[in-house]
């Protein structure tokens, strides 16, 4: 199998390239990423050298650099992916999120091959009791939710239309290993390591269902082997938290793990103005991946969250190359905002 892998110097994209060579050592990956500011070779360090591994740096909207390339399937992580920054300017996200999705489609149009496409829970919005399974509506609240869910409507048309294979996740929120450190946790866990203030949206009550990066990547491959084409399978760990909650668990793991006291880490708690069109609650209900493929999630969220926080402060190099980059002046000109009235 030469599986095309899109986005795979980004956080899952990643992950996903290293679980898919240690469990199909046979298969051939390309990873086809444009390296925006959150994908990074370095989250593949070790992997590069593999003869079955090749890396082609393009953008999923460029049809030249599709056309040369050889494969049986797409598994797209290629993606705008950052919430904040789509509140900013949605443009990039419609045009990757989008536009790209639409590009790779017509590639599978023209080729037998299968498509995954990797989608998101945001695209249903918020739920304010129980979760969401594959046939709850999509009503997406963020610009980068709205394009996921554009690509989404997009797979169902040509695989309804065009009877191209193709097949969605979507999966809750992912943490561990290579995550950019704009997203929540790494950005606990990076600022506690140097006592910054950490900045929480509104009233902290926001629920987030997290879920960690391998058991979404085990999902993923479990769905592209035995899913039934143009299906929809929600992947989801039940671990619902408030982020506030979430937070306080992250900074009483840190404390621990550099032998300091908790609550050294008190006064960094920051209450800031709230995100735009905040989605108050996320739940998932995957009983659908777990009943008919078999998939469940494996690692418990004690263990994650220990497996992350240990992850990060071993890895040092990793982040502080990205937080002596262009990400610093991003981050400061938003918290400076977030700190107006
Ligand atoms: P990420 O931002 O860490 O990585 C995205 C990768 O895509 C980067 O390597 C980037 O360089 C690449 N990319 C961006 N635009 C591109 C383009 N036009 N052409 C080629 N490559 C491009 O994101 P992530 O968190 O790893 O998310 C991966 C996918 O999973 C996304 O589609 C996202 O919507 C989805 N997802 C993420 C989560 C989560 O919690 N992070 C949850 C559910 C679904
Ligand atoms: O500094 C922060 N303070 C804060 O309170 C940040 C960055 C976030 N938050 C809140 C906002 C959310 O309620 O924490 C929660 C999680 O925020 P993010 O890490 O930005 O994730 P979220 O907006 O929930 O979206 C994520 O999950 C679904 C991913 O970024 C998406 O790519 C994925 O589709």
């Amino acid at each position: 199998m030469r599986l095309l892998i899109t986005g795979g110097a980004g956080f899952i994209g990643a992950n996903y390239i290293r679980y898919v060579l240690s469990v199909h050592p046979d298969y051939h990956v390309i990873n086809l990423d444009k390296l925006t500011y959150s994908g990074n070779l370095g989250n593949l360090k070790g992997i590069d050298g593999y003869p079955n591994y090749t890396f082609v740096r393009g953008d999923i909207c460029d049809r030249n650099v599709l056309d040369g390339i050889k494969f049986d399937a797409i598994v797209n992580f290629a993606a705008e992916s950052h919430v904040d920054r789509s509140i900013l300017d949605a443009s990039p996200f419609l045009q990757t999120n989008i536009m790209g999705t639409h590009n790779l489609l017509e590639t599978a149009k023209q080729r037998d091959c299968i498509f995954l496409h990797v989608s998101t829970d945001e695209v249903y919005g918020t739920i304010e009791k129980e979760s969401f399974n594959e046939n709850s509506p999509l009503r997406p609240n963020s610009p980068y939710a709205a394009s996921k869910a554009a690509s989404d409507m997009l797979v169902r048309s040509y695989v309804e239309t065009h009877k191209i294979k193709a097949i969605i996740t979507r999966c809750s929120n992912n943490y561990g290993p290579y995550q950019f450190p704009e997203k929540l946790i790494p950005l606990v866990i990076i600022n506690a390591l140097n006592m910054k203030p950490i900045p929480v949206y509104g009233d902290g009550m926001n629920v987030r269902d997290w879920i960690y990066v391998t058991d979404h990547c085990k999902g993923i491959d479990t769905v592209l082997h035995n899913g039934k084409n143009g299906e929809v399978y929600n992947i989801g760990s039940r671990n619902e938290r408030a982020n506030i909650e979430l937070i306080k668990l992250l900074l009483v793991k840190v404390a621990g793990r550099i032998n300091l006291n908790e609550n050294e880490f008190a006064g960094l708690i920051n209450f800031v103005r709230d995100r735009k069109g905040h989605d108050r609650r996320y739940a998932i209900d995957s009983s659908k991946i777990e009943q008919q493929l078999g998939w469940k999630p494996e690692i418990s969220f004690d263990e994650g969250i220990s497996k992350t926080v240990d992850w990060y402060i071993s890895n040092k190099q990793w982040w502080q190359r990205i937080i002596s980059g262009e990400y610093m002046q991003y981050y400061n000109t938003q918290y400076a905002e977030r700190l107006k009235k």
